[in-house]
């Protein structure tokens, strides 16, 4: 049995975004909107299939996939771009790899505590999420 995300998560902090944002071309004025934001996951695992919502005041993110199989990504509202998306089990964390113009781009989810980590790459970036359960 692999853990179980589901939960509502607040972020607690958010290590090197603006590079992160940088290296998707993310313009200025949206850069010094986003960096100061605190993001919530609403994670919803069931079996195989997984919707992560990631929200905000200023935009809300929704992916919705089975683990194991590819899948189309649209980052709307985010960096808009088109992406073949695979996300599996390594151990007990959630990798995500997410092919298409731009390199060595994906994300790893895992749980450590009561705190759930991301760590979002793109070519030789990495940001680092940390957020912890909301009660
Ligand atoms: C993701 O996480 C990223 C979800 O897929 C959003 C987190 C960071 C934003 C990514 C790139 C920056 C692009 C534009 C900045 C503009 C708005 C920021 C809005 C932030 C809230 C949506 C992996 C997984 C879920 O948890 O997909």
């Amino acid at each position: 049995m692999p853990i179980d995300f589901s939960g509502t998560w607040v972020m607690e902090t958010n290590d090197n975004f603006e590079d992160y944002m940088k290296i998707l071309n993310i313009d200025l004025v949206t850069r010094k909107i986003a960096i100061h934001l605190s993001q919530t996951k609403v994670i919803i695992q069931d079996a195989d299939k997984l919707t992560i919502k990631t929200l905000s005041t200023f935009r809300n993110y929704e992916i919705s996939l089975t683990i194991g199989e590819e899948f189309d990504e649209y980052t709307k509202g985010l960096d808009n771009r088109m992406l073949k998306t695979l996300v599996n089990w390594q151990g007990d964390t959630l990798v995500c790899t997410q092919k298409g113009e731009k390199a060595n781009r994906g994300w790893k989810h895992w749980i450590e505590g009561d705190k759930l980590h991301l760590e979002l790459y793109c070519e030789d970036v990495v940001c680092h999420q940390v957020f912890r359960r909301k009660q």
